[in-house]
């Protein structure tokens, strides 16, 4: 039996946690246990702060089978155990799709492709720490320690995240990628001169309701892309992806039921002041907790900036990731066709003639508008059962998904003004109706007064209700951060 083919288990003593036989490897080991004091200093100037002496009850990933992979236990998150996971591999795998489709998957990159594929690893890895940075001001004004415990939580596994792109970088790109390693702790969420790569991670999240929307809407598009790259012809890269949406799911869980558990406490407080107009924003405020109308306009702005993050819906790009086998589409092996799409058309909606119409294009090159359309359906699920709450308390008000071509800045749509429920319309008519389309300066202003930390055990802010259950089956009233 050749080692190659066998699963190794993760050596958890070693400096970096890993299943992927690191202590056999010493110049990769070197190179990464250089890169590991810049890492932890990165995560010291631009990782949560305030927080890092403080006992969190995190998970740790472990291991990598789906039944039991992480523990939970009180950590400070600078000790944190950032670990090199792969997921298990798949024997005699083949290259789902694409030209190479049928030949063995690529244990080593293949020299063709090499500078896409890094490309691809590069923006990948670059979102991960850009988010944590985004995140760092968060803890001050934690709504709960359940809450603060979860920013916590998705903040050490988006470094996790850096950690497995890293991996990548350092073992299969020698010099240039240990050059990109370094890049990855150098560039800075918002900055004007090195910013991170891509639009929505420059952008602010300076409120929880931010937090939660960003958790829902952006990390969603790291499960999409993760899927896609899950496909990859390059196996490590496959490898990483799938484990890494192991962690995924928690990300959005937080998203997804903090925005409920904002919206529950608004319908509720509503209807204890016998309030039936959603749209009485005054008295809604006045009981400290968040109209719904706030929360539909910052829906806006997340979902639509998330758009962006598919980049071009018609794509060269996306068009060459798939043909080498790098990038694959969304589930692909579920995928009814032949994962070639030579003679393939799929419809990609277009401005024409002063319309929004649909068109047939090659299906290759709207590899990114199909990820897109996957993308809404798959948000549009969480948008629904927020709407079920809404309704089962009694109040009509029905979020919804703004429209694919309202306020973006790449793609098909970035030169026209188009409302949220997907009405074309001239610049000044867009202009004059902002506020009721994205988060005015009064609603920021409005949530930020409501954003004090709340940090008793077991209390939670006005606006927002305790969550059902707690983390791990702990209570809700658990000291899952200890501040004393
Ligand atoms: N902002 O052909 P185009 C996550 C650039 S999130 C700025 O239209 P392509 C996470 C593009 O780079 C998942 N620039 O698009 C979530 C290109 O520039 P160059 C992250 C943009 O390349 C929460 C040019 O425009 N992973 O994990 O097919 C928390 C033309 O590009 C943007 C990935 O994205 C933008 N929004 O698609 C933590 C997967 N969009 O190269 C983590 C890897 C496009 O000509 N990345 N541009 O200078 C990709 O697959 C692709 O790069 C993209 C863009 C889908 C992002
Ligand atoms: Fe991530
Ligand atoms: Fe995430």
């Amino acid at each position: 039996m050749s080692t190659e083919n066998v699963r190794v288990e993760v050596d958890y003593n070693a400096s970096i946690p890993n299943n992927v036989a690191l202590a056999e490897d010493r110049r990769l080991l070197k190179a990464l246990e250089e890169w590991h004091p810049q890492y932890l200093a990165w995560w010291g100037d631009m990782g949560p702060e305030g927080f890092n002496d403080k006992e969190v009850y995190l998970r740790t990933a472990v291991g990598v089978d789906p039944k039991g992979w992480a523990v939970f236990d009180h950590v400070k998150m600078p000790d944190y155990r950032w670990g090199i996971l792969l997921a298990p591999k798949v024997e005699g795998r083949t290259i789902p799709f694409g030209k190479h489709k049928g030949e063995p998957v690529w244990q080593e990159v293949p020299a063709e492709y090499r500078s896409m594929l890094r490309r691809l690893i590069v923006i990948q890895g670059d979102t991960e720490p850009a988010s944590v940075e985004q995140q760092r001001h968060l803890g001050a004004t934690a709504p709960s320690l359940y809450d603060m415990r979860n920013l916590f939580q998705v903040n050490v596994e988006e470094g996790r995240h850096l950690w497995a792109m890293v991996y990548l970088l350092v073992k299969y790109f020698g010099k240039d990628g240990r050059e990109e390693a370094k890049m990855m702790l150098q560039r800075r969420s918002g900055n004007e001169d090195s910013p991170r790569i891509l639009g929505a991670f420059n952008e602010e999240t300076p409120d929880w309701l931010s937090f939660f929307m960003f958790t829902y809407f952006t990390d969603r598009d790291g499960k999409m892309q993760l899927e896609s790259l899950a496909q990859s012809g390059f196996d490590p890269l496959s490898l990483s992806c799938r484990f890494m949406l192991t962690e995924e799911a928690h990300h959005m869980f937080v998203g997804e039921s903090g925005v409920m558990r904002v919206l529950e406490r608004t319908c509720e407080a509503m209807n204890e002041a016998g309030i039936t107009d959603p749209y009485d924003v005054e008295a809604i405020r006045k009981m400290g907790v968040i109209d719904l109308p706030t929360v539909q306009r910052k829906l806006n702005f997340h979902m639509s900036v998330t758009h962006d993050l598919f980049g071009s819906e018609l794509s060269t790009n996306a068009a060459s990731a798939f043909e080498a086998g790098l990038k694959g589409r969304f589930k692909e092996e579920k995928i009814d066709d032949d994962h070639q799409l030579y003679d393939d058309t799929y419809p990609v909606t277009q401005l024409l003639d002063g319309q929004l119409i649909d068109v047939e294009e090659n299906a290759i090159a709207a590899i990114n508008g199909r990820l897109l359309d996957d993308y809404i359906k798959d948000a549009k699920g969480g948008i629904g059962r927020w709407n079920k709450m809404i309704a089962k308390l009694g109040i009509q008000f029905e979020l919804t998904a703004p429209h694919k071509a309202f306020n973006r800045d790449i793609g098909q749509f970035s030169d026209v003004c188009v409302t949220p429920q997907g009405d074309i319309v001239e610049q000044a008519t867009f202009e004059a109706n902002i506020s009721s389309y994205l988060p005015t300066e009064s609603d920021l202003n409005y949530i930020n007064s409501l954003m004090k930390p709340c940090y008793e055990k077991g209390q939670y802010a006005t606006w927002i209700n305790p969550p059902k259950v707690g983390i791990n089956q702990r209570p809700v009233d658990f000291e899952y951060v200890k501040l004393a």
